[in-house]
């Protein structure tokens, strides 16, 4: 089969594409490698970026995120006890976030793509890139023993951190910017009601807490845990106990308790690759680049890519290589600058085992600057939100 763009991966990343290229009129095919309940069971981001809202508006799948999802304008960041609240519309201008689940945006994005009549292949084993470096490039797959060839005109290749278009660039191609930090983070979902109706980042001298939600309904809670902790060893009981203990008293006290419907370790690292483009091979989200979630970037940095990439081709097909040349350079800009948030985000709200006394004195210095300086306050907001994107 022949199509303009071949899209590996049916994350995010790739079902925003999709739609966006099929809005060009591109013809495109999402090829994944798992099910489509596995990719919708992955719980993951939950914070939308005003800018990615708007996305799903113009792509018109918004509709029951502005239904379901909650608009926020604000958060609150604790520490000693006591609650302070980022008051994201102040101090940007205006701006709010949606607190609105990877899961559901996903859903929203695949039930878009069949609608239209798009083609997705699910379960496809075996996928490997071929001769981007030149004008034919190609993906090759096998579905239910069977193998197919797919020759196209462009490879995005949107399959996470761990997929195959990454490493099928030569390695001396290829420059990595890594941190691995040395905790993780243990996430819990219950259907209890949240303990706030804002999120809650907690500094606290026995680890770092927040308390997230994905309905009024439903709660999202993470503890920071060590890299060798394993889910098997936290009971629920243990996880509630462990929470009480980092949140402010009110907080604690208020806590509704539940089972858990998931619970998972993620460890945390930052990560780029750099370039993002190789010849006809283009990266786009987390194949490129990894941010730890303190700062939420991850999923609106997927979206910002896409957004570059959609218009570089369509441009493309317009008779202009412009976009395609500058994709990459323009991305990076505001990869970079999420990288930094997400770093300094997490390097100001966690317990650090290396760092001892003078380290723990900084990180309160810090946040007792940025809750009495409106320009400090400012900055941490308007990178919550989202900076603006990049021109080329
Ligand atoms: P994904 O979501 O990993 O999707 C990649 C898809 O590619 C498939 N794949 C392949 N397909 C074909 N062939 C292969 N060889 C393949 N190899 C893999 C995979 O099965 C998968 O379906 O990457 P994408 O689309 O770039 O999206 C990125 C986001 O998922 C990620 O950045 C966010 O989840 C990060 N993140 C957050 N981001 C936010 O913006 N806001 C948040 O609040 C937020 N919270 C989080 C997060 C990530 C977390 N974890 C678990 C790391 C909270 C957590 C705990
Ligand atoms: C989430 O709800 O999963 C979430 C919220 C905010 C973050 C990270 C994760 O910074």
């Amino acid at each position: 089969m022949r199509v303009q763009v071949a899209i590996v991966g049916g994350g995010p990343a790739g079902h925003l594409l999709g739609q966006l290229l099929h809005r060009a009129g591109i013809d495109a095919i999402v090829i994944e490698q798992r099910s489509q309940d596995y990719v919708l069971g992955r719980i993951r981001a939950g914070v939308l970026e005003q800018g990615t809202t708007e996305l799903l508006d113009e792509l018109g799948v918004g509709a029951r995120m502005h239904r379901e999802g909650l608009v926020h304008g604000g958060f609150s960041l604790d520490f000693d006890g006591a609650h302070h609240r980022i008051d994201l519309q102040q101090l940007t201008g205006g701006k709010q976030v949606m607190v609105y689940g990877q899961t559901e945006l996903t859903h929203d994005l695949m039930d878009a793509r069949a609608a239209a009549g798009l083609k997705t292949v699910y379960e496809a084993e075996q996928v490997s890139l071929h001769d981007f470096d030149g004008e034919h490039p190609k993906v090759r797959y096998t579905n239910g023993g069977v193998s197919y060839e797919v020759e196209c005109d462009f490879i995005a290749g949107c399959d996470g951190y761990h997929g195959v278009s990454r490493a099928s660039v030569p390695a001396n191609s290829l420059q990595t910017y890594e941190r691995v930090y040395p905790f993780g983070w243990l996430g819990i979902l219950a259907d209890t009601p949240p303990v706030s109706h804002e999120l809650v980042y907690t500094n606290h001298a026995r680890g770092f807490a927040l308390c997230s939600m994905r309905s009024p309904r439903r709660s999202r809670y993470y503890l920071q845990c060590s890299l060798d902790d394993k889910v098997e060893h936290w009971s629920d009981a243990a996880f509630w106990d462990e929470l009480r203990r980092r949140l402010a008293p009110d907080l604690a006290e208020r806590l509704v308790t539940g089972p858990s419907i998931e619970k998972s370790i993620a460890p945390l690292r930052s990560f780029v690759a750099e370039p993002m483009r190789f010849g006809r091979l283009f990266l786009a989200g987390d194949a490129a680049h990894i941010v730890p979630p303190t700062g939420a970037k991850g999923l609106n940095l997927a979206a910002s890519d896409v957004r570059y990439l959609a218009r570089a081709l369509a441009e493309f097909y317009a008779g202009s290589r412009t976009g395609l040349d500058h994709y990459s350079d323009t991305c990076l800009r505001r990869v970079w600058k999420a990288v930094r948030f997400s770093w300094w985000f997490t390097s100001l709200m966690h317990k650090f085992p290396d760092t001892g006394g003078f380290g723990q004195k900084v990180q309160h210095a810090e946040l007792d600057y940025l809750i009495h300086s409106p320009a400090a306050g400012a900055a941490l907001a308007e990178n919550y939100v989202g900076l603006p994107l990049e021109t080329w």
